[in-house]
């Protein structure tokens, strides 16, 4: 369907991540270099204007017409750190971050379903973004690692829509790496909070700590500093979820909208049983 979509995308004049092969202003060894600076600095990068935005509006009115035609799953199922079942044995506290559960909720539209989303005239997302060798190439290259597209069937992307009360509280990813692309912020609240490389300090944690100063207060001899990027329709972020603690915080005013794309170091990776079932109602 890309194919015959007559719409551009990429934001190109200012990230000319398909540059790669013949760089020949210099303009894409810059960006790059910039964002292998963000990402050592603050643990993610952030791409302002990165979708055109009738791309956006594309994208976004796609996701509320199959919101309208009832598609997706609406998850409200609590949830520990870790995306994983918990430990039984009873030597772990019943405080501990892997016991602890966490209440979630939001709408995800997933995969599967956006590429069959032929009446909302949905974009192939596997050809827009997760095959193309400029994005790859690009996001390997920041990472300086080889990165793959996951292939999981329903999470590989995915729509996620947060209505007013909606929120997705503390965790780490399954996917190593992710990418956001922003379609509509919410009006209040919704705010990502993101605390990089943290996954060995809070699985050293006996409780787990919930309250933000407090995780700020717990990390600070850490040398780790909790990131509140504000992020705006278009934007998009590449960040590190599977050793990141992060959440979104509640929705007070508004709908947000945004499509996660998520990749890893190893070919053909899937989610976890934990994950399908509480997220995507896969069972
Ligand atoms: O919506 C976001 O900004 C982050 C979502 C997220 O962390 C996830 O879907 O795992
Ligand atoms: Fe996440």
């Amino acid at each position: 369907m890309a194919s015959k979509d007559t719409i551009n995308y990429i934001n190109y004049s200012k990230y000319p991540i398909d540059q790669f092969e013949n760089d020949v202003d210099g303009k894409y060894n810059y960006l790059l270099q910039n964002s292998i600076k963000q990402m050592n600095r603050d643990g993610f990068v952030s791409l302002p204007s990165f979708l055109l935005s009738d791309a956006v509006d594309k994208l976004t009115s796609c996701i509320l017409k199959l919101e309208e035609d009832g598609v997706g799953f609406y998850s409200t199922d609590s949830h520990n750190v870790f995306l994983d079942a918990d430990d039984q044995s009873d030597a772990m506290s019943p405080l501990h971050p892997r016991r602890i559960q966490l209440d979630s909720s939001k709408l995800i539209i997933n995969a599967s379903d956006l590429l069959l989303a032929k009446e909302a005239q949905a974009p192939n997302l596997d050809e827009l973004f997760m095959s193309q060798r400029s994005v790859l190439n690009f996001i390997s290259s920041v990472m300086q690692t080889k990165l793959y597209p996951s292939t999981d069937p329903y999470g590989k992307f995915y729509a996620n829509i947060f209505r007013e009360g909606d929120g997705l509280n503390y965790h780490f990813d399954q996917s190593e790496y992710s990418i956001s692309l922003i379609l509509q912020p919410s009006e209040e609240g919704g705010e990502f909070q993101f605390l990089p490389s943290s996954r060995t300090i809070v699985e050293g944690w006996d409780e787990m700590i919930l309250d933000i100063d407090d995780i700020a207060e717990a990390v600070a001899p850490h040398s780790l500093e909790m990131k509140r990027p504000k992020l705006a329709a278009g934007d998009l972020y590449l960040f590190r979820g599977q050793n990141s603690l992060h959440r979104v915080s509640e929705i007070t005013k508004g709908k947000r909208i945004n499509i996660i794309l998520t990749f890893n170091t190893e070919p053909d990776v899937r989610l976890n049983q934990y994950t399908l079932q509480k997220f995507f109602g896969v069972i």
